[in-house]
């Protein structure tokens, strides 16, 4: 048994996650934390809302809600959202925590006292009427290049060039519209990185062989191209003072305390029980083999300033050794937008459809080499074809068919023969490379195969027809029901890590819980084939899943902006 530790890129706490959010990180970390428990491993799976910065601040104002009453909220609607989709963390946290503050001055007073934090003057725009300095996309104005009038001081959407917020003709505030700024010189702290670099390279060399390559190669470029120092404090009220004299009007960049949330959300996690150490996954920690899983933006600062921070302690941080990337998913082909009302965001899904519909479409489709796109055709035609046409209809078929022939229990039958143990060894194989692509992260392709396994019991029963064989030899047919219903069971264990509801759906068809499932490792499907004794009673039941009809169809696409409207 190993020790793995997942985490899931933190959402931040203002904003309603959309479906990519929920492929981008969410649930292929949920679906490989299931996995690994299955193979009989100690998983962590941590995970909590990014809570610091700017966006909160001015979520907050807009709500006219004290900052703190504002993130008590959401962080409450992001768990009830991941709860309904049964995303499985160990700990659902907050970077906010009194505990993360204390790892993030621990980190920090190291890194301060070895010598990787420099300090340096800059000029900011400070908003007199707001009180507060404004980063850069808080400042609005019109584009000196194109004249479009919402400029952001970062960058002009609308003729995509960069800009310096002292670029932008009729400046104002974004928070509060006021156009009385001024430019104002504020001290700063920053991670001094090109001193660092040396010992950074060197880790990242030791990663080459097991990073996949995109993230891999990112981190290349990044150092390539040469590392400049990093910002990590802000002039802002909402986060962690910072705890250095000269600074305590000042806080903590939402970038710097994030990951190092990771760590704090742990020691939550760590101090609700007596038999828990958050330092056994982090600190001087042995054989943890930690996985990260994030969007592909987020790639640099996992794979860049996270490690780096960690590394100029001094001390032996618990330091990634995978890292999933992902890229988009975009809806119809489009941007999600929540102002325009425009794709299905994860509150809403979750009302029209069950938790593994979602599950499973977003995982079959994740944006794992490229961006994918989310559409109701799309959607309903994978729930009907795959979920209720392949393993839904095998489930209920060979059920009904069990029962109004033989019973409802399993039938005794007799000895198998050649073609039984074909389908078996068919079923091991592509059980093997099931858990060969889960193993290696390549999601796409193992939902490919766990289709493809659901197919075979189709397959198999299309073959040995025993609503024909009963008609001369009942003993016979009676074995290839006690295969096809084992087959059933077997398909609830498979199919568990990504979808735990039909999973806990079908056992309890034979009267067991998630808890009578066997263990992934070493799975054997001879062993497994066997698992349900002659006698044991079975309801058929409800069908796993519904047809999504035409009108239903229609309905989705005409209520969250379809390509049809
Ligand atoms: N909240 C960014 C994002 O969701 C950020 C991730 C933090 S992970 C430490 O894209
Ligand atoms: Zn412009």
């Amino acid at each position: 048994m190993s020790k793995i530790l997942i985490t899931s890129a933190l959402p931040y706490i203002n904003g309603v996650p959309h479906l990519g959010h929920m492929v981008g990180c969410l649930l292929p970390s949920d679906v490989y934390a299931r996995y690994m428990r299955m193979m009989g491993n100690e998983v962590l799976y941590i995970c909590g809302t990014d809570e610091h910065g700017t966006a909160s601040e001015v979520g907050a104002l807009k709500e006219g809600l004290p900052v703190e009453d504002y993130c008590n909220k959401y962080h409450e609607s992001h768990r009830k959202t991941y709860k309904d989709f049964n995303l499985s963390f160990d700990y659902f946290g907050r970077s906010s925590s009194e505990q993360n503050k204390e790892i993030v001055y621990h980190i920090f007073e190291h890194l301060d006292k070895n010598g990787f934090i420099a300090e340096k003057t800059m000029k900011q725009v400070y908003s007199v009427d707001d009180k507060m300095f404004l980063a850069d996309r808080y400042i609005t104005g019109t584009c000196p290049h194109c004249g479009y009038e919402k400029a952001r001081g970062d960058q002009c959407e609308n003729c995509t060039k960069i800009l310096e917020p002292t670029d932008l003709i009729n400046p104002r505030s974004t928070v509060s519209g006021s156009t009385n700024l001024e430019v104002r010189e504020t001290k700063h702290l920053f991670l001094n990185l090109p001193k660092i670099e040396e010992k950074l390279t060197e880790w990242l060399k030791t990663k080459e062989a097991f990073w996949p390559d995109v993230a891999y190669s990112i981190a290349k470029k990044w150092v390539k191209e040469g590392l400049q120092p990093r910002c990590i404090t802000r002039d802002l009220k909402w986060g962690f003072p910072v705890n250095k004299e000269g600074y305590e009007n000042k806080v903590f960049y939402v970038w710097f305390d994030a990951p190092i949330a990771y760590i704090g959300i742990t020691k939550q996690w760590s101090d609700e029980s007596a038999e828990r150490n958050w330092k056994d996954w982090w600190l001087d920690a042995k054989d943890v083999h930690y996985v990260e899983f994030m969007g592909k933006d987020n790639v640099p600062y996992h794979s860049i300033t996270f490690p780096a921070t960690l590394l100029g302690t001094g001390e032996n941080w618990t330091k990634v050794d995978y890292l999933k990337g992902f890229s988009y998913l975009t809806y119809e082909g489009g941007k999600f937008s929540k102002s325009e009302h425009r794709g299905i965001f994860a509150d809403d899904a979750i009302k029209e459809f069950p938790a593994d519909y979602w599950r499973y479409w977003l995982m079959a489709n994740a944006p794992e080499a490229s961006d994918s796109s989310f559409s109701f055709e799309s959607f309903a035609a994978t729930v009907n074809k795959d979920l209720n046409g392949v393993l839904g209809n095998f489930a209920q078929r060979v059920m009904k068919m069990t029962a109004s022939k033989l019973g409802s229990f399993v039938p005794q039958g007799g000895d198998m023969t050649e073609v039984d143990e074909e389908f078996i060894k068919t079923l091991q194989d592509r059980a093997d490379d099931y858990f060969k692509y889960l193993n290696q992260l390549e999601f796409r392709k193992a939902i490919n195969e766990l289709r493809a396994i659901w197919v075979e019991g189709n397959n198999y029963i299309t073959k040995t027809e025993p609503w024909t064989v009963i008609k001369e030899d009942e003993v016979r047919a009676a074995t290839i029901l006690r295969i096809c219903l084992n087959t059933v069971r077997i398909y609830a264990a498979l199919s568990a890590p990504l979808m735990p509801d039909t999973a806990e759906k079908i056992m309890k068809k034979f009267n067991l819980s998630t808890d009578d499932l066997p263990l992934l490792k070493d799975f054997s499907v001879s062993k497994e084939i066997n698992a349900l004794k002659a006698g044991t009673p079975f309801e058929a039941g409800e069908a796993l899943f519904e047809r999504i009809t035409p009108e239903q169809l229609a309905e989705m696409q005409q209520k969250y902006g379809g390509q049809n409207v």
